[in-house]
Formats: C-alpha cells, sequence, structure tokens
C-alpha cells in the first residue's frame, strides 16, 4: 500500500484521544431554546423518535437536547436506505424525523413519506456551507437539510492482518484466502463492484450492472465471505478477528480506533462511493415542532461540530467548521479533494434514473442476500 496514502488514513491513538477531548468540551451547546412544547404537535411534544443510521449522533448532544427542551429522545437505527423506507412504508412505527442519504431523498418524496421543512423558521439554516444548499437531490432544500458525509472504505485490525495491496482486488479479485465482509447496503455494495470494473456508481447500462452481478456472485461464493454487516457490526468484527477486511463507512472505523490503533481504513485505488445524510421531517410525524427545533439545534455550530467530532463524519456546516477538530479536517472523509471528485476517485452515490435500472439493482441484491 502506498505510504502517502497511509499517512492521510491511518490514525495515532494520541490524537483521537484528543479529538474525544475536544468533542467533551464542543458539546456545550449554544442557545436558549425553550421548555415549552409548542401547541401545534399532535404528540405528546414530550417525547421525539429519530429513525437514524447507527453510531451516527454524539449521546451528549442528544442528552443536552432533552435537557434544554424537557423532552426524551428515542432513536432506532438503520443500516441502510433500503430498510428504513421498507419500516416507514410498513407503517406501525411514528417516527418524527429519518436520515436519508440524497440517493433516497426524491424517491421518499414521491412515496408521500415526508413533509416539506419551512426552513423559513430555521433560524441556524444559514449557517450550511454554500456547496450543500439548493442541491439537485431536494431544489430548495425544500425538505432536508444536510447533516454529514459519508465516504466508504476498506479496513483491517494491523494486529491480526495487514493487506498487501490498496485495492478491492483483496476481495473482488481471484484469490480467496481472505475472509471478508461487505457493507449491508445494496448501493454500496454494487457501487463498489461497478468502481472495482472501472464504471459509475450510478450505471444504468445492462452490460456494465451484468459484469457487476456477475463479480458478486463469485464473490459471495468465496470462502472467505463471512457476511452482509452494518459498519458497527463490521468494526465489532476486525476487533474480535473474525474477519481480515471489512467494507465500511470510514467514520464507522474510525470511532473504533480511538480505542485500538490497530484498526485501519483506506479508500481502494480503484474509487469508491460518498453520500450526504439529512435530516427530513416524516409526513406522520407527531411531534413536528419538536423535530424542527431539533433540526435547528444540530445546524448550531457547536453542537454540529461536537457530532462530527464524535462521529468522525464530514460536516456540511460552514459554521461548524471552526470547532471541527484539526485532525478531522485533514481527513479525505471530511475533505475530499477536488481531484478526487474530478478524477472519480471518490464519487457521490446518485438516485438511479428511471426506467428499468433500479428493479435491475434491486434484483442483484435480492439474488445476492438470498444466496
Ligand atoms: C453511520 C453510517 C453513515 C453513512 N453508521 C451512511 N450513509
Amino acid at each position: 500500500m502506498k505510504r502517502s496514502l497511509c499517512a492521510v488514513l491511518l490514525l495515532s491513538c494520541t490524537l483521537l484521544s484528543a479529538c474525544h477531548r475536544v468533542q467533551e468540551k464542543d458539546t456545550a451547546a449554544e442557545g436558549n431554546g425553550t421548555t415549552t412544547p409548542q401547541p401545534s404537535d399532535p404528540g405528546d411534544g414530550k417525547t421525539l423518535r429519530i429513525f437514524m443510521w447507527s453510531d451516527y449522533i454524539d449521546p451528549q448532544v442528544v442528552k443536552e437536547f432533552e435537557k434544554r427542551e424537557g423532552v426524551k429522545v428515542v432513536i432506532d437505527t438503520y443500516e441502510s436506505n433500503e430498510s428504513m423506507i421498507a419500516k416507514l412504508q410498513g407503517g406501525g412505527a411514528s417516527y418524527d424525523l429519518a436520515n436519508p442519504s440524497n440517493y433516497v431523498l426524491q424517491t421518499m418524496v414521491r412515496a408521500k413519506l415526508l413533509q416539506p421543512l419551512q426552513k423559513e423558521g430555521l433560524k441556524n439554516f444559514g449557517n450550511i456551507s454554500a456547496g450543500f444548499l439548493n442541491p439537485d437531490f431536494d431544489p430548495g432544500n425544500t425538505y432536508s437539510v444536510p447533516y454529514q458525509f459519508a465516504a466508504t472504505g476498506l479496513a483491517y485490525n494491523s494486529a491480526r492482518y495487514t493487506p498487501p495491496s490498496d485495492s478491492w482486488s483483496l476481495i473482488f479479485g481471484p484469490g480467496d484466502t481472505v475472509r471478508f465482509a461487505l457493507l449491508d447496503d445494496p448501493r454500496e455494495v454494487i457501487g463498489a463492484a461497478l468502481k472495482y470494473l472501472g464504471y459509475s456508481v450510478d450505471s444504468d447500462k445492462v452490460e456494465e450492472l451484468k459484469k457487476a452481478r456477475d463479480l458478486l456472485r463469485r464473490t459471495v461464493q468465496k470462502k472467505g465471505f463471512e457476511s452482509f454487516s452494518g459498519g458497527p457490526e463490521t468494526r465489532n468484527k476486525l476487533l474480535a478477528g473474525s474477519i481480515d477486511l471489512g467494507q465500511i463507512y470510514v467514520g464507522d472505523l474510525l470511532q473504533g480506533a480511538a480505542e485500538n490503533k490497530g484498526l485501519h481504513v483506506f479508500l481502494p485505488r480503484e474509487g469508491t462511493t460518498i453520500s450526504t445524510d439529512t435530516l427530513v421531517i416524516l409526513r406522520g410525524s407527531p411531534n413536528p415542532a419538536l423535530a424542527r427545533r431539533f433540526i435547528d439545534y444540530v445546524l448550531e455550530p457547536r453542537v454540529s461540530a461536537a457530532i462530527s467530532n464524535y462521529t468522525f463524519y464530514g460536516n456540511p456546516n460552514r459554521a461548524a467548521q471552526a470547532f471541527l477538530d484539526p485532525f478531522l479536517k485533514s481527513q479525505k472523509a471530511f475533505n475530499p479533494s477536488p481531484e478526487d471528485f474530478r478524477t472519480d476517485k471518490v464519487e457521490f452515490i446518485n438516485e438511479l434514473k428511471g426506467g428499468n435500472t433500479p428493479r435491475l439493482y434491486d434484483r442483484i441484491w435480492t439474488e445476492l442476500k438470498s444466496r
């Protein structure tokens, strides 16, 4: 593996402890929130339910909001957009907020799962970095604010295994000596195979998708293939030594590296995926006013920075940048270079074009999961 890549992505324990110290200091949130639930909430205004990616918020930030508002916050987690949408469509759970990625936002709008954000009422909306405002996937930020962004890499535990290269071929190549896990996330897994083959992560070309399907079929038949796992689960498997390599959202790995300096992550040389995760208010939200106050709270500079300093994910809040741990700012997951984007080394996952393409992806994923 190239030294420069290691230098950028490998973390020392000392630096990580420093990050956590900064985070503790930064969790003292600003502002003077009200403790009176707004009468427009048809729910009890006392419990905010959030459906969110796993390990994606600083618990101190949540506690501070509970204290400020005199409410309880309940967070349930998911490992893919698809499973989140399926649960919401299945009904039964009345969440106020969800945390979808950019590429499913319009799918959720079409499925009538979201209500407009009324951003005019958010006093901290102006803190968002210009590059994340008015995005293609949500013109005018009608439904969403950006929360954090996440690149995906390959991780290992050097106490047990050190990869001989920085290539996806460690998993997708012909060899079968490495034990590995893939994310339990269709766009990430199919996207990684497409990148390895030299195609776009959003490919809508049938021939390219067939090649990705064949590659993935062979990959999950390897004896080294251990599981489809969420990020935190993969981190634990690396720590326990039950896998050698894991596809993982970079922040999920770096959170574990704070306690174990054997954990490392790199962006494979053929390129990888990135996505922006958002906060949205669900159409069925029992407490939309409280949900809106939570979004406004998260947009406060110190709160937003505390979340990123804890989770090690990229931060789209201009006013929060000054409070980010300096080490994190140097990380690719935070600041992929313009060159990375220009060369598609780091490629945003976008919503699939209509027609038959979403069905093709679904079919590939269903087959892999039912192997
Ligand atoms: C956190 C995963 C966040 C990134 N566990 C997914 N887009």
